[in-house]
């Protein structure tokens, strides 16, 4: 899939974080700027972070005016990237309902239908009747302890084969030339008047025309090696799987209030994640309680689950921002240190764009437009944005 190389001396473009925000940027540097003298460097295997420990969720049914074109210009990526990439994604647009148990949900739903409609994002308010059309098998009883109300129906959502993702972009970068350094870990980075200029690695040192750091969860103590302070705090946040079961489920069901989202895959499997630990770590396991309360919400909205085993559990971890938006674009204070971080509890549906708004940021020195707003600048001037009700679970 992809080859061992020997650390070379230097680089064009030095990227830190091999998931995939790191190899779709490496990968649209190289497909569309013609740049090969590109190392990804990455502490442990392919895919060991955030990029294999997501739920594989994919949707464009954000809240605000920044996030929804960006994360939908990334959906219409995914699309296409089988076909781009010649690697079976198994992206299933089995369609993505967010569940409203409370008349403030209802309002804050329709705030997001209207504004994915404004933008030409497919998503609608459905009522209960509609739900049992497309979920027959959900508690949609008047007499649940939270019930359903309605719901924000996001027909072109779904779910990808996250690992798939991982392999395709490598092998992709592969192909052209970019060399992949897994257990390849950054200790340290040499700023010399303004100017990130060299790597320092646990296999050498490697001096670089360009920094790229696409780590998730190390984010901000790898910028901060160059001397940059981000207003990033990370949380673990938990998943686990179910044995396979015969298909039920054939839409991504997401409950704010119950704190639970669920999806069932094309093995069978339930996959079920949390909201983030209430507490900040970068530790990588589960816990019990954690394990206990996605059990409890999930048979809320199953109670026919009860009995049925956990195969496994785990943590990724999660870079949060102050407004739950991401950090992206050059470092205000050392001129070729680019970021691409902060992606909370969305980073896995973003990689397409972001990578290639990266690469062309880093090839023509111009942030294309859809990344102005999540400029690093934001913290100081004050234009933070609004994306937390958007997400999944509340936080
Ligand atoms: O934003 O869809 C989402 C999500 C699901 C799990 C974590 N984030």
């Amino acid at each position: 899939m992809w080859r061992h190389h020997e650390l070379r001396p230097s680089y064009d473009v030095v990227i830190i974080g091999a998931g995939v925000h790191g190899l779709a940027a490496a990968y649209c540097l190289g497909r569309e700027h013609g740049l090969r003298k590109i190392a990804l460097v990455d502490k442990n295997y392919l895919g060991a972070g955030a990029s294999g420990r997501n739920t594989a969720i994919l949707r464009s049914n954000y809240r605000t005016l920044e996030g929804i074109p960006f994360y939908d210009a990334s959906l219409k990526l995914y699309e296409r990237l089988s076909l781009e990439l010649e690697w079976n994604l198994l992206f299933s647009q089995c369609g993505h309902l967010t569940l409203a148990h409370s008349d403030s949900s209802v309002t804050g739903l329709r705030v997001r239908a209207e504004n994915n409609q404004l933008l030409g994002v497919n998503s609608r308010m459905i009522d209960v009747p509609e739900i049992g059309e497309l979920v027959p098998t959900m508690n949609r009883s008047r007499d649940a302890r939270y019930p359903i109300l309605a719901a924000l129906y996001h027909p072109p959502g779904g779910i990808i084969r996250h690992d798939a993702v991982v392999w395709g972009y490598a092998r992709a970068c592969d192909r052209m030339g970019v060399e992949i350094h897994p257990y390849t870990e950054v200790t340290g980075i040499t700023v010399e008047k303004g100017r990130a200029t060299r790597v320092l690695t646990n296999r050498g040192e490697i001096s670089a025309g360009s920094i790229l750091n696409t780590t998730a969860g190390w984010s901000s103590t790898i910028s901060k090696m160059a001397g940059i302070a981000l207003p990033i705090v990370t949380h673990p946040l938990q998943a686990c799987v179910t044995e396979p079961l015969k298909p039920f489920l054939n839409v991504v069901i997401v409950s704010a209030t119950l704190h639970v989202y669920i999806s069932q895959t094309d093995k069978g499997e339930l996959v079920i994640g949390a909201e983030i630990d209430p507490y900040q770590s970068y530790c990588m396991k589960g816990t019990l309680p954690t394990l206990e309360q996605m059990a409890t919400y999930t048979l809320e909205l199953f109670p026919q689950l009860h009995g049925i085993r956990i195969l496994r559990q785990w943590a990724g971890i999660c870079d949060m921002t102050p407004d739950f938006a991401p950090i992206i674009g050059v470092s205000p204070e050392v001129s070729n240190f680019y970021m691409d971080v902060g992606w909370g509890t969305y980073g896995f549906k973003a990689a397409p764009i972001s990578g290639k708004c990266m690469a062309e940021l880093i090839a023509t020195g111009k942030p294309p437009k859809l990344i102005e707003p999540f400029s690093p600048t934001r913290f100081g001037s004050g234009n933070l944005l609004g994306e937390k009700a958007a997400a999944a679970v509340s936080h």
